[in-house]
Formats: C-alpha cells, structure tokens, sequence
C-alpha cells in the first residue's frame, strides 16, 4: 500500500484545496492530511484563520478523500509523521516549491501544481474587510499601525486625522489621505482606530459611534464610567463594534496566563501585583502615568479578580495636572492586588500572581506578554511556557477587531464590564477620590 502525506491550513475551503487533495490521493493508495493547529498557524505568521481547526477538519473530512487526518503542531513534525507512518510520498502545492526537499532523505517529494485564481486569503479579504481611518497624535503610532495592517488580510487603511495636524505636515510620505477635520475622514471610512490624547477620546469615540463607525479605541475610552455607559448604549443602539485596544489581552500568552489562573493551577489568588513603567518622557507637563498605563495595569487586576473590589486607594506622586507615579492598591473580599505605573520613575515591568500553591511570574516587559512560568516550592516542578508575540500584539487585535465587525459580535476579550471599572479609576485619579499623595 502506497502512503501519501500532505499538510495544510484548510481555512475556508475552496476547489484549490479539493484539486490539491484529489491529486494528492490519485499518486498513491492511502492519503494522510495533515491539518495546522490554531498555535501552529500563528506561530508560522498564519494569523488571518477565520475558522477554528475543528471546522477545517470537518472540511477536509467533508471531502471523503483522506483516508486519516492528523494534527501539524510543530515545526519538524512532518520528519516524525513520515517516520511513524511509514510514508512514501510527501505532496504540497508547488508555492512550496524547494521548502520541503530536505524530506527526500525520508520519503519522495512531489509539489503539484497550485492551483491558479483562488486563496483563503482572497476570500477572507471578500468576506471580512473594512475601510479603517486612524485617529491619532503622533506620526510613529500612524506607522506602528500601518505596519501592522500589511499583515491583516482585509485591513484597507485610508485616511488618517491627527489632532496635532502640524506634526503631520512634517511626515509627507505616509501615502495616507489626512484630513484636517474629523467629520470629513467619517465620510470614507467604515471603522477607526482611534489613539488621540485621553483628553479628546471620548468625542471622537462618541462621534465615531454616531456615524455608525465601528470603533478601536486606545484605552481608557474616557475618564468616567458613566460617559461609558453612554459610549456603549451607543454601540449598541447603532450597531457598531466598540473594542478595546489594550494589546496585552490579544497574546496568547497572556490568555493561556489567565486561564491557568483561573482553572485553580496556582492554587487560591491572594495577590496580583503589576508595574508598567517606562522614562520614555522628560517633561513633567506631560507625564501621565494613571491615564497612560493605568489601563494595561488593571487588566489582569480585573479580568482574574474581578471588579467587586472593597476598598481602593491611590498612591501619587503629582507634578501639576498629572502623575509621574501612581501605586493603586485594591482590597478584595479574600484577596488583594496592586497596579504601579510611571512616566517619571523606573521600575522592573512585572506581573506576579500569587497563590497558595505556586505564582505565575510574567518578567519585563509584561504587557508584550509572550513567555510567562509557573513557579513552585519545588523548583523541579517550574513550568515554563512561550507564546511568540509578533509587533507588540497589534496585529492580534486589528484581526479580532475585523472578526467582530464581520461577526457583528463584540470581541469577548475585555469585558464592558473590566473597561467601565478601568474608566471608574480614571475618573477617582481625576477627582483625587481616596487619593494618598506622596
Ligand atoms: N493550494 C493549492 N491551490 C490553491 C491554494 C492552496 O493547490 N489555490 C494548496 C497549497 O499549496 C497547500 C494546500 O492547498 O498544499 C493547503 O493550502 P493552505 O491551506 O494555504 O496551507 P498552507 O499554509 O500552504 O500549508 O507545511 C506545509 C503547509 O502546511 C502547507
């Protein structure tokens, strides 16, 4: 019996796919089909998927050619699938070509021709796509974010507006259209991404909103949760996407972080201690620590405790308007955490949760969270675990971000619930309630 192997991603099916298994089947008697899993695709930059593995299983299976279907989930394991299968020939598209000729020291290699007019990527980029402006204050966060963008299959950024409009005069090779008010970069586009200082956020936010735009928004949305309230009734009456973007939420990493904490792994969560820091201003006018980091801090806070703290007290060190350092230490019913963040001090940027069989220790920088360990008594016991985190998450979240809008669902990663709290403690930093300065 002569076995074939060939491996692929498989999202969204189409008759390039199909052509490629019938002819994979047709070189031999039995067909193997490897399909990527979810961590595999991301890993090897495959970050668009649409479906889950368990739906493109379904549609290899759905075409009665395979005659096994195995799960890819490392780079090397086509050398251990040929082995432990015995296989003789191994097939792939020939946009492969030369990529898989070390295999023919295992088995024969054979790249048939791909299929010409047809890609998952097309038709993800037909069916979830949207005309997105970006509402910023500075020319390196336009950049960071078009960068981004080239990686997300669907993603057509246009226009930008930037509140400092003079900065932008200064950057002529955007290849954006920037336009000097608001309303008019509205009238052509269909979602915005929007980073404007704290202070302007929410009417822009708001404004989106009203022109029933899809929104992105830099956290905090506004510095008062009754002002998101509004922004969500908003949302809703309108039907637009409101999602936050604090990119630490879209990492792997920080979401596997999370669910261990969750199923009990580290045994009960008495503290969750967090430091966001970074010297990157020199000007005291403009530190902003509480409205800059604050955010990113409380995250974990808030997603693994919860928001039904007792007490909340907020440490600062002011200088005029704002905060060159903040300490917001939080009292639970059985637990207790602490957020520290700093424009005008340095400290080490990690996150530590604490339990009463182990602590999960995230080292700096945290918030681009992709390497985290699980930490014993027993050090034999440690666990470390290695999520890539490509470009600081942006482009994690600009895909959950067209998913949504495709979807016409919120995106589940930060609850309305965590970002109204976040906006609360915006608002008690504002109001200097049950503020300690320093
Ligand atoms: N294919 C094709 N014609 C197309 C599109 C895809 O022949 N128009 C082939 C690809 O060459 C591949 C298979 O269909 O052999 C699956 O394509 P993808 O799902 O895009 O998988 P890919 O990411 O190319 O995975 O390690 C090998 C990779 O796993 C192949």
């Amino acid at each position: 019996m002569k076995k074939v192997i060939t491996y692929g991603s498989f999202d969204l099916f189409h008759f390039g796919h199909q052509r490629l298994l019938e002819r994979a089947k047709a070189l031999g008697d039995y067909l193997i089909v490897g399909v990527t899993s979810d961590d595999y695709d991301r890993t090897r930059g495959k970050i668009n998927a649409s479906q889950s593995i368990a739906e493109r299983i379904a549609s290899v299976k759905a075409t009665g050619l395979a005659d096994e279907i195995i799960i890819e989930e490392y780079d090397g394991q086509k050398i251990d699938d040929i082995k432990r299968y015995n296989v003789d020939i191994f097939t792939v598209g020939d946009d492969w070509k030369g990529q898989f000729d070390y295999l023919d020291k295992y088995c024969k290699v054979i790249y048939l021709e791909r299929t010409k007019g047809i890609s998952s990527t097309e038709i993800r980029s037909e069916n979830r796509n949207t005309n997105l402006g970006i509402i910023g204050d500075s020319i390196p966060f336009f950049k960071r974010i078009l960068n981004e963008a080239k990686f997300v299959n669907g993603i057509n950024i246009t226009s930008i507006y930037c509140e400092k409009s003079t900065s932008l005069k200064q950057e002529k090779n955007l290849e954006l259209k920037s336009y000097v008010n608001f309303e008019d970069l509205l009238k052509n586009v269909d979602s915005v991404y929007i980073k404007s200082s704290y202070q302007t956020r929410y009417k822009y936010i708001k404004g989106a909103l009203q022109a029933k735009k899809h929104v992105l928004y830099e956290s905090p949305a506004c510095l008062d949760s009754k002002e998101f309230e509004e922004l969500t009734s908003l949302a809703k009456a309108n039907n637009c996407i409101l999602m936050e973007a604090i990119r630490t939420a879209y990492s792997t990493a920080y979401k596997r972080l999370s669910l261990l904490a969750e199923i009990g792994k580290i045994g009960e969560i008495l503290s969750i201690d967090t430091t966001c820091t970074n010297m990157k201003r020199n000007d005291p006018e403009v530190f902003a620590s509480m409205y800059e980091w604050g955010p990113n801090a409380l995250l974990p806070i808030f997603q693994i405790l919860g928001v039904d703290y007792k007490k909340r007290e907020i440490i600062s060190r002011t200088s005029k308007e704002q905060d060159i350092f903040s300490r917001i230490n939080f009292i639970y019913p059985h637990a207790t955490a602490s957020a520290t963040v700093a424009e005008g001090a340095k400290s080490e940027g990690e996150l530590i949760i604490t339990g009463t069989k182990a602590y999960i220790y995230v080292p700096a920088p945290w918030w681009k969270t992709e390497y985290f360990e699980l930490r014993y008594e027993d050090q034999t016991k440690n666990k470390r675990y290695y999520y890539q985190l490509e470009g600081e998450g942006i482009r994690y979240e600009l895909v959950e971000f067209l998913q949504a809008i495709k979807d016409e669902k919120d995106n589940p990663r930060i609850e309305k619930q965590v970002s109204a709290e976040i906006c609360k403690v915006m608002n008690a930093f504002k109001n200097r309630e049950d503020l300690v300065e320093i």
